[in-house]
């Protein structure tokens, strides 16, 4: 089989168990394609939604001293799980090549066309960078490249996307990461914060329905390629932040009564009028979670770093 095969297996089997489930659920993780990658541009461009900006005011602010923590005298490996379109990672990278700082950045994506696409504009804009995309899943790629780098490594994972996770799989990811780490290399990690709660409600429910749309892409996607029959627009977006757990939950409400065929699945399921699907978890944290998370996986926070409002914390862990 081959990789694609795979995927369309294990998306296959998470919707029919997610939708034979009770509650319904389906993952965020199956959001993403190209549709889905657009509406999350879209997404990072809205006012409501701070994260993208916080993240950016924290690296710009901070871009000196992060040079001069990341640099070492053999150069070092700069290797970003999902990568994006790299907006962010860019007023890092420009800091990094005006200073001639010897590095290598290594892009990691699921997507290849991602891969491409971002390694295409890097060239056009640093045309002095030495840049290796690697395409696949985080874990087998990086396991490929601790095999022959002898140079420290730092790992970027912008974006609060440890947030879809919850804690458990979160103190896994850490775990898997810091197992591939040695004693000189670091992770920079983004991890949005708690704070009013109106404001992370807004995030995650904006006034143009991008956010909707974006969580509707799973029902578009099922349609299209299990040969399904949602009444898409029958299912509305809500979004639910509990100030108390920091957990930020997305749904799909079924606004109709409504029985759905999925044929290549052989699957048929019903809802009744205002039954839920969860979709997606968007974790808030504090200082003194990332503490206990890193902890449980064997890592130590050796600086924070934070945006003027306070918003948005990257932590530098190490072993
Ligand atoms: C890409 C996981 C960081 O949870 O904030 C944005 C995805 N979902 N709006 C987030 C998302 C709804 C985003 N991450």
């Amino acid at each position: 089989m081959t990789k694609q095969e795979i995927f369309k297996k294990e998306f296959e089997q998470h919707v029919h168990d997610g939708l034979k489930a009770f509650p319904k659920y389906l993952s965020s993780k199956y959001i993403y394609d190209d549709k889905g990658d657009k509406l999350f541009q879209q997404i990072m461009d809205l006012p409501e939604y701070y994260l993208t900006g916080a993240e950016y005011n924290i690296i710009n602010k901070h871009k000196a001293d992060l040079r001069e923590t990341f640099s070492s005298d053999n150069g070092f490996d700069l290797i970003e799980l999902g990568a994006g379109d790299g907006k962010k990672t860019k007023v890092l990278l420009k800091e990094l090549v005006d200073n001639k700082v010897d590095f290598k950045y290594i892009p990691i994506d699921i997507s290849q066309s991602a891969i491409d696409e971002l390694s295409n504009s890097l060239t056009d804009l640093f045309p002095s960078l030495d840049v290796q995309g690697e395409q696949g899943t985080y874990f087998k790629v990086l396991e490929k490249l601790s095999q022959y780098t002898q140079r420290p490594k730092v790992i970027l994972v912008l974006g609060s996307n440890i947030g879809n996770l919850e804690h458990e799989n979160a103190i896994e990811f850490l775990t898997q990461l810091k197992d591939i780490m040695s004693d000189h290399d670091s992770l920079f990690m983004g991890f949005d914060q708690k704070k009013d709660p109106l404001t992370i409600q807004n995030a995650y429910s904006d006034s143009q329905g991008v956010t909707q749309e974006f969580n509707r892409n799973l029902l578009y996607r099922i349609n299209k390629e299990m040969n399904g029959n949602f009444p898409v627009e029958q299912f509305e977006h809500w979004e639910a932040y509990d100030p108390e757990t920091g957990t930020a939950k997305s749904y799909l409400i079924a606004t109709e009564p409504c029985e759905v065929e999925i044929a290549d699945l052989n699957l048929a399921v019903s809802f009744k009028k205002w039954e839920t699907i969860h979709t997606e978890i968007s974790q808030k944290y504090d200082d003194d979670i990332v503490e206990w998370l890193s902890k449980k996986a064997g890592l130590t926070i050796a600086e924070i770093y934070e945006d003027d409002r306070k918003y948005f914390k990257n932590y530098l862990l190490k072993r």
